[in-house]
């Protein structure tokens, strides 16, 4: 189900009285174009009018074809954005105000230093028509530079767009050529101002969108810190067809902060979208970033200069609640990036990480340790813009290696000697989160003393090698390890429990706990149903085993004949092989409907008891909610289904005694909430109408421990209110899996509740490890997760919460409900959840999500 675009809604704002339609600063075209023309109505004309019609179209495609293409004084307008940069000429706290004499008389001198620039070159002095200036700021150089922030039109025979468009760009040169630095060619003695660098670029056509009948402009002083947001934010969506744009100004020799509390906008960029510019005219070589959706990457970002913009553009469908962004200013001398480090080891992080890190940086730090030793360094956080070959943009140089991209953790790189120099660099446009870095100093003959050594350099407690699991990142502790009796050696060099062999799920990671379970020749593969067929019959789209097994997991989507246990059903009743199709951002189904309703499982842009874990950050699990049972206090958990549906498990809404918790007015639901008994603005609490315990729960063996919650009404969703994703009866989490669990239950068994929210990364355990473990019967219809060597665990009070885990595509999805277990982190006892695949046409069925 699309969340927002069916249960929750977000009507269209109207549009505001004193809103400045007249404004134009961008071009736009009459709205009358956009008027439809009355249809033809008489029925008896209907076939030689459409007969007419079809004949008219045909002419005006011609026409249209031999005027645009054909001939060749047929013209375009074409806007180009600019800024020049003008030395010697002090800025006047006039030139903020355009209707002020003095930004008049030095916007003209711009329009004639353009023309004149123009005129110097063929192209453009030919097709040249106007100039306007929109603003102007103090210039780089400090007390005696301003910018001027200009557009520039043309009128262009339509084969000439692409000479206009160099003739553009060639007016940039750059820096090192003959004429010297940027622009200074372009000074002549008849020059009125002396120009020191002039940027233009077409400006992003999206912008001058004919439907953009809005358009407006915002000054902001953000001396004083204060708020920006779109309109009608929070209590309506944003109004249809608008430009708007919010000058941000700060005082000179400071920085303009943007920082995003909200943003929630229609997921294609297309039609809905934030920029941010760091000018003050939409200079594409300028723009910071792109926003659309439900961003959840950092949202905080700093100007280099003393300006910024934001503009919004809209389309008229499909409007949301908007955004809501803190500015503020800081003094450019803030930023400390950079210089000596000594010591054994240390830290350090890119410029105001985790911010966005300023466009136009450069940081350079030196790492020197004792002399016999070398360095080696990390980064725990490595977001750097695109991957891209020799970084030409944004990077990070480590011995004279550039890095850029992102990655969640990059390998170990050391020194050849006891000194190592890391340069961080951006360039104009486009920032991102930037990283952090960590190094040590080591003995090169000895580089982890008491510990083991990774083949990436890392080192490890020596506990943590041949346990099964991959600590390195690279799996090199789990190889050529020696085997005790109760464990397989697999082809890889890993241990593995007995247990696991032939139990349907690779856990060697080469699939040696999997192969001659039943005796198949080489080249054949084992189906599960134990027949053998040859390999290459593997994910061909047939069904080769006859139960399917053969045909699932594949890596690519074949629309199937037949549909098994193994495969993803598509809403039109055809099945593909692809393993986990849903919400991975690839459409696999002919109908779509895999990407159906996944506005689900993202966290906000911000993250920005269980037993073992860690307080985890406000809006870090969204779908998270809090049970009270009014009088109590905290009972349960729960997760948000969609803005009207909780699911949590129904051993939490069972009658106990005199407790009558099978009522839903004994209930309220506490949403969006990080620290019990402090809500805050964004806590939404609300009553029960109705709770659908499932009709086969047992309550001696906690079978089908699972219950849905109705509100009484629905919540907005938010940064701190987001549902989580619900999987296909068939999506897969293989044993070994990372997941986190999460709640304000009891911190060690029999202790007290959690006044913060924790949380604790566990891993999926084998079905039949699990069984061979618990006192009591595990179904097929629960599900095992914790850390077998103990002291991490949900405990009382986590019940009816989530078992969440990431997907390959980023999306988080419910794996399970937390439900019960021997105790609450033991050795060798895990958490029993319940298996949420087994009831998703359940769920469907009871409450529509
Ligand atoms: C409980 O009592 C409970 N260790 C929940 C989970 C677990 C144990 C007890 C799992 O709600």
């Amino acid at each position: 189900m699309d969340l927002l675009d069916s249960g929750q809604k977000f009507s269209p704002v109207k549009q505001d009285g004193d809103w400045d339609t007249a404004l134009q600063f961008l071009p736009a075209t009459d709205p009358k174009q956009l008027e439809k023309k009355p249809g033809r109505r008489r029925r008896l004309w209907m076939g030689v009018g459409l007969l007419l019609s079809a004949a008219a179209l045909a002419l005006l495609t011609g026409l249209l074809v031999w005027h645009f293409h054909l001939r060749s004084d047929v013209r375009v307008k074409r806007v180009y954005i600019g800024s020049m940069g003008i030395r010697h000429q002090r800025f006047l706290p006039a030139y903020e105000d355009p209707g002020s004499p003095q930004f008049s008389n030095l916007a003209t001198l711009v329009r004639q230093q353009l023309k004149l620039i123009y005129s110097k070159n063929s192209v453009l002095t030919k097709y040249f028509k106007d100039s306007t200036v929109q603003a102007f700021s103090e210039g780089d150089g400090g007390s005696d530079g301003v910018i001027a922030y200009y557009q520039s039109e043309f009128d262009v025979p339509v084969p000439q767009q692409t000479s206009l468009d160099e003739a553009i760009e060639s007016l940039e040169q750059p820096a090192g050529s003959q004429q010297g630095r940027q622009g200074r060619m372009l000074l002549k003695p008849t020059d009125a101002l002396d120009v020191n660098s002039v940027i233009s670029r077409a400006i992003d056509p999206r912008m001058t969108r004919t439907s953009l009948f809005v358009r407006k402009s915002f000054n902001v002083h953000v001396s004083k810190a204060g708020i920006v947001q779109s309109p009608g934010f929070p209590d309506s969506s944003y109004p249809p067809n608008v430009y708007l744009q919010w000058s941000l100004r700060a005082d000179p020799g400071h920085r303009v902060q943007l920082d995003f509390h909200t943003l929630i906008l229609e997921d294609d960029c297309q039609q809905d979208f934030i920029k941010i510019y760091d000018s003050l005219a939409p200079i594409e070589h300028r723009a910071l970033t792109e926003q659309c959706g439900y961003p959840h990457s950092s949202l905080s970002f700093l100007s280099s200069g003393n300006v910024m913009l934001l503009t919004l553009v809209t389309s008229e469908e499909k409007n949301f609640p908007g955004f809501r962004a803190n500015y503020s200013q800081i003094p450019l001398t803030e930023q400390k990036c950079g210089g000596t480090l000594t010591g054994n080891k240390g830290s350090f992080s890119s410029p105001f990480f985790p911010s966005n890190y300023p466009p136009q940086t450069t940081c350079v730090w030196n790492i020197q340790v004792p002399e016999e030793k070398f360095v080696k360094l990390q980064f725990n956080k490595f977001l750097l813009g695109n991957q891209s070959n020799k970084c030409p943009n944004d990077y990070v140089d480590v011995n004279n290696q550039r890095l850029c991209g992102r990655k969640l953790k990059s390998p170990v790189i050391t020194s050849q000697s006891n000194t190592m120099t890391i340069k961080f660099n951006s360039d104009s446009s486009y920032v991102d989160q930037g990283f952090t870095a960590e190094y040590e100093a080591f003995v090169p003959t000895n580089p982890c003393p008491g510990r083991f050594q990774c083949t990436n350099n890392l080192c490890i407690n020596k506990t943590l090698q041949c346990d099964g699991w991959s600590d390195c990142g690279d799996g090199s502790d789990e190889e050529e390890c020696k085997c005790d009796v109760s464990q397989i050696k697999c082809k890889n060099g890993r241990c593995k429990p007995k247990l696991w062999e032939c139990d349907g799920s690779d856990d060697c990671g080469d699939n040696t706990d999997e192969e001659n379970c039943v005796k198949c020749k080489p080249g054949e593969f084992s189906c599960r149903n134990g027949r053998c067929i040859p390999e290459k019959s593997r994910c061909n789209g047939k069904d080769d085993c006859s139960d399917g097994s053969d045909e699932s997991k594949c890596e690519k989507s074949l629309v199937l004949q037949q549909c098994s246990e193994f495969t993803f059903r598509c809403r039109n009743g055809r099945c593909i092989s692809k393993l986990n199709p849903e919400c991975d951002d690839e459409v696999d189904c002919e109908d779509g409907s895999d990407e159906d309703g996944c506005h689900c499982g993202t966290r906000p842009y911000r993250s920005s008891r269980i037993v073992g874990g860690q307080a985890s950050r406000e809006g870090e699990w969204p779908w998270q909610v809090s049970l009270h049972v009014k009088g109590t206090g905290h009972v349960c958990g729960a997760s948000v289904l969609s803005s009207r549906w909780l699911l949590t498990a129904a051993h939490c809404v069972q009658d106990n005694g005199p407790n009558r918790y099978s009522q839903a007015d004994q209930w309220q639901a506490l949403l969006g909430l990080h620290v019990q008994s402090q809500t805050n603005e964004w806590t939404m609490r609300r009553n029960i109408k109705r709770i659908v315990a499932h009709q086969d729960y047992n309550r001696f063996t906690y079978d089908n421990d699972i219950a849905l919650m109705e509100l009484d009404t629905e919540v907005a969703l938010s940064q701190n209110i987001w549902p989580i994703c619900l999987p296909s009866p068939t999506y897969d989490f293989p044993a070994g899996q990372e997941a986190w669990i999460t709640g304000w239950g009891a911190t060690r068994e029999g202790g007290a509740a959690a006044t913060i929210l924790q949380k604790a990364e566990v891993r999926i355990i084998n079905s039949t490890v699990c069984k061979s473990l618990m006192s009591d019967e595990v179904t097929g219809r629960m599900l095992c997760a914790g850390v077998l060597k103990g002291g991490v665990d949900a405990c009382q009070g986590d019940s009816g919460g989530p078992l969440s885990v990431t997907s390959s595509g980023g999306r988080v999805f419910l794996a399970g409900v937390v439900s019960w277990g021997d105790g609450c982190a033991r050795r060798k006892k895990p958490g029993v959840y319940t298996r949420i695949t087994k009831y998703r046409s359940w769920i469907k069925g009871k409450s529509g999500v």
